[in-house]
């Protein structure tokens, strides 16, 4: 550190020299995230210094969490779930995978995910020594649920199932998932750590909710396509009552037990979360996930124009083509198949998918 500070002028000098060397979310077509709705960023300002780890000192941001969760939980058509605000999609399945752990205790515990599944899973299955046996894709790149019975045995304590996957886009079959987990009575943990926040807003929502009877719990981020500011996520339970296995003491606190993992966490990101939520409304994100959707439409469309296939058609708006080589300027990520990957954000709008589409044909030409 140095001796004497430094001038606050001279600090911002280099603290946006630092920022300039970001790349603007305009040309970025490879991410799921996006930059926060006005209304989150001056939820966020609001709440800066505020903290759920002692949330006794913050009730009034204590119960925004509790109407996030009670908002989310509707959504997922689960109006009494439990649940609470992460730091985004890989603290929400870890959490959910140490309840289903705590709820089966057994020598050798195994959880069977898709192979499509987000490599927070791999993380989870290290932190908690869980073996992650891994269940084919079939050719729409869904986890083939014919293949999910026979990895299930008596050690398997969560059966993982994605609505949204990562890199292609598709839900996977839930309500298969749902009868199998019913039927060998396995905890079945859906990731909608992305399309939790868009399968609910489509013309035709395909179920992967707790609207199915075996789904035990939800990853769902309002980081990604929720709009909020980072770091924004929730994992949600069917029973409140599951976190209670989570529980430690805490007894200098406000509140004398802590389920969560993180001890200090943002409450600023969760006002965001919940004001974009509330100003929204379902006919505001509705309209917003329709306009990526159709977005992702007349990018495949175009694309398919100029000889590069699809590799599937998405449930969600992430798309993906043969196409090896994008335009320069422009940020695509490429699959594990080697796809290319474009997620259409609601900063991807139609003009960035016409420039992109007319960077494509020139690169062609
Ligand atoms: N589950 C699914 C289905 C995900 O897609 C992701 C992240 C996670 C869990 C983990 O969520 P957190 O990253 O919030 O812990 N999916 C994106 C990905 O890995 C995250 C991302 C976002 C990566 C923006 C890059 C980026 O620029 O692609």
């Amino acid at each position: 550190m140095r001796e004497v500070g430094c001038p606050e002028e001279d600090l911002f000098s280099f603290l946006l020299t630092r920022r300039q060397e970001d790349l603007g979310y305009r040309n970025i077509l490879s991410s799921m995230c996006t930059p926060p709705h006005p209304v989150a960023a001056r939820a966020h300002a609001l709440f800066l210094e505020t903290n759920l780890g002692d949330p006794g000192l913050f009730p009034g941001t204590a119960a925004l969490e509790d109407l996030l969760v009670e908002r989310l939980g509707t959504l997922m058509h689960h109006p009494d779930a439990g649940g609470y605000a992460t730091s985004g999609g890989t603290e929400s399945n870890i959490q959910a995978l140490r309840i289903a752990k705590k709820q089966k205790p057994v020598q050798s515990p195994n959880i069977v995910v898709p192979a499509s599944s987000h490599f927070s899973f791999t993380k989870a299955c290290d932190i908690l020594g869980l073996e992650m046996r891994t269940v084919p894709l079939d050719d729409e790149f869904q986890m083939d649920a014919g293949a999910v019975d026979g990895c299930i045995d008596k050690n398997t304590v969560a059966l993982v199932g994605v609505a949204g996957t990562t890199e292609y886009g598709v839900v996977d079959p839930i309500a298969a998932l749902s009868e199998i987990a019913l039927d060998r009575d396995v905890f079945l943990h859906v990731d909608a750590a992305f399309g939790g926040m868009v399968v609910p807003f489509l013309d035709r929502p395909v179920p992967f909710d707790f609207s199915l009877p075996g789904v035990s719990s939800i990853s769902v981020d309002p980081h990604k396509m929720g709009m909020s500011t980072i770091p924004a996520g929730c994992l949600l339970t069917r029973d409140p009552e599951w976190f209670a296995c989570l529980n430690v003491d805490t007894p200098y606190l406000t509140v004398k037990r802590e389920c969560t993992l993180a001890g200090t966490r943002p409450g600023a990101s969760v006002a965001a979360a919940f004001a974009v939520l509330e100003y929204l409304g379902m006919d505001g994100m509705r309209a917003v996930v329709a306009g990526c959707m159709e977005n992702t439409r007349r990018l495949i469309e175009g694309m398919e124009t100029f000889g590069y296939p699809r590799a599937v058609t998405p449930d969600v708006n992430v798309a993906t083509f043969s196409c090896a080589r994008a335009p320069a300027g422009w940020r695509v990520s490429t699959t594990r198949n080697g796809h290319m990957r474009i997620i259409c954000m609601p900063h991807v709008t139609r003009d960035v998918v016409e420039r992109f589409l007319a960077d494509i044909g020139d690169m062609d030409a």
